[in-house]
């Protein structure tokens, strides 16, 4: 197996956390967050984008279990897949603290759901609307197991743009679900998406109190 991280040690380089690594002192809660969807949909991207830790990405590149099954339309060019997970860190303010966990959505790695949705407060269900059907599954699962969830649409070039509605509608969503748009590639975006959460949960939360 070919293995990639973001992560390299260079001989002789100063080891020890850097500042930015150091987990703020005032940060008094921790929330898990999966990052879910289907094949080529920008979860490594945001993760990416908005961690203040190196992200911790293990890609595997593509075996012949992919061929055929991995529906990489519209990302040709790609030839690495998560196996196993993207993971960083964001403070959302100075007392909480998100971990972030980047999961593979295709159904050969669904083995993986079941730890990694331990403990999860919720979801951000990445969507590229020119593959929505890879999105019906991770929904349907989600779902089943109970966990909040958001619909972020990344916004790649020349990807249909549907009203909210529509949107609402195809991927069958209850009304409260908030369905967002981004680009995971910007900090501020993938920011802006994790805020969306933290918000519906927030909600959530009050209107069991
Ligand atoms: N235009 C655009 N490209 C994106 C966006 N997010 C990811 N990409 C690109 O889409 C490809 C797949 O992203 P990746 O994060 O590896 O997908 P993953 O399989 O879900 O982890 C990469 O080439 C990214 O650069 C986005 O918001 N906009
Ligand atoms: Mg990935």
């Amino acid at each position: 197996m070919d293995f990639k991280s973001s992560d390299t040690l260079t001989p002789g380089a100063v080891t020890g956390p850097r500042e930015q690594d150091v987990l703020p002192a005032t940060a008094a809660a921790a929330a898990k967050i999966v990052i879910v969807g289907g094949f080529g949909v920008g979860k490594t991207t945001m993760v990416g984008s908005v961690s203040e830790i190196r992200p911790l990405t293990t890609e595997e590149t593509m075996t012949q279990a992919g061929i055929g099954v991995d529906d990489n339309y519209g990302s040709e060019t790609k030839t690495a897949t998560t196996v196993a997970m993207d993971f960083g860190r964001i403070s959302i303010s100075e007392e909480l603290v998100l971990y972030l966990f980047g999961t593979p959505g295709q159904e050969r790695f669904w083995f993986l759901w079941n730890g990694l949705f331990e403990g999860a407060l919720g979801a951000v269900v990445l969507i590229d609307t020119r593959r929505l059907q890879v999105s019906f599954d991770v929904i349907g699962r989600l779902e089943e197991r109970g966990v909040p969830f958001i619909i972020a649409v990344n916004d790649f070039p020349n990807a249909p743009r549907h009203p909210v509605s529509a949107l609402r509608t195809a991927l069958d969503l209850d009304e409260r679900v908030p369905i967002v748009s981004c680009d995971a590639r910007q900090r501020a975006s993938s920011k802006d998406t994790l805020m969306t959460l933290v918000r519906y949960l927030h909600s959530l939360a009050l209107a069991r109190a």
